[in-house]
């Protein structure tokens, strides 16, 4: 299985770039943020929930993601790998999610992680805001509370997994296609090795 985590701070594109990704390599794409508005759209009591969370830019308690992914794993035997897309977020999900593959008889090949600018994530986010709907995208102060907290929470995720060399920074600015490019490059030579 070829099981990878596109990592970034809030807006860096990595629902962007997933959706490109899963089409060229045939993975199943799970994103907890998407599960997570999905829920919301639904109006679970798990959607209520994370909602007042979101729209403060505060993250999802982990048991509550864990459980999303374990039971999207669960529903997916045949899958040729995942791309994780916003998670993990933090250490424990990190530790969640080796545990999960490993019951799997995988684990995680690469953590691709996308690096833009704190001005350059803000500006995208409020450009998204007007449009998507999304009440975390329309409030400057809550996307720098995301953003604060990605520093504070997830950014040393990427520290676990450079732990075990499996973390590769790509530059996160520039066209879709240019950044795509780049990911796919870095894909292509974790497979041949
Ligand atoms: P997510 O849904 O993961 O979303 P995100 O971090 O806001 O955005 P992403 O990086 O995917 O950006 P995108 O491609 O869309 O999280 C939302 C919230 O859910 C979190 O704040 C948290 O509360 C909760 N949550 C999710 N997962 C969780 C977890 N594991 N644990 C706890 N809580 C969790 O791109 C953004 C914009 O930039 C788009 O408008 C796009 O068009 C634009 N863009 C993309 N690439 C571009 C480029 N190259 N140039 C210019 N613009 C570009």
């Amino acid at each position: 299985m070829l099981n990878l985590i596109l990592f970034g701070p809030p807006g860096s594109g990595k629902g962007t770039q997933s959706e490109k990704l899963v089409a060229k390599y045939g993975l199943k794409h799970l994103s907890t943020g998407d599960l997570l508005r999905s829920e919301i759209a639904q109006k679970t009591a798990l959607g209520l929930e994370a909602k007042s969370l979101m729209d403060r830019g505060q993250l999802v308690p982990d048991a509550v993601v864990i459980g999303m992914i374990s039971s999207a794993l669960e529903t997916n035997p045949g899958a040729k790998g995942f791309l994780f897309d916003g998670f993990p977020r933090t250490s424990a999900q990190a530790e969640a999610l080796d545990n999960l593959l490993e019951l799997k008889g995988t684990s995680i090949k690469t953590m691709l992680a996308m690096e833009v600018s704190e001005e350059e994530l803000v500006s995208r986010l409020l450009k998204r805001g007007e449009t998507s709907g999304r009440s975390d995208d329309n409030n400057e102060g809550v996307i720098r509370a995301r953003i604060a907290e990605y520093h504070k929470k997830t950014a040393i995720v990427a520290d676990y997994y450079k732990k075990f060399d499996k973390v590769v920074s790509v530059k996160g600015e520039g066209s879709v296609e240019e950044i795509f490019e780049r990911l796919s490059n870095e894909i292509d030579a974790t497979i041949t090795v």
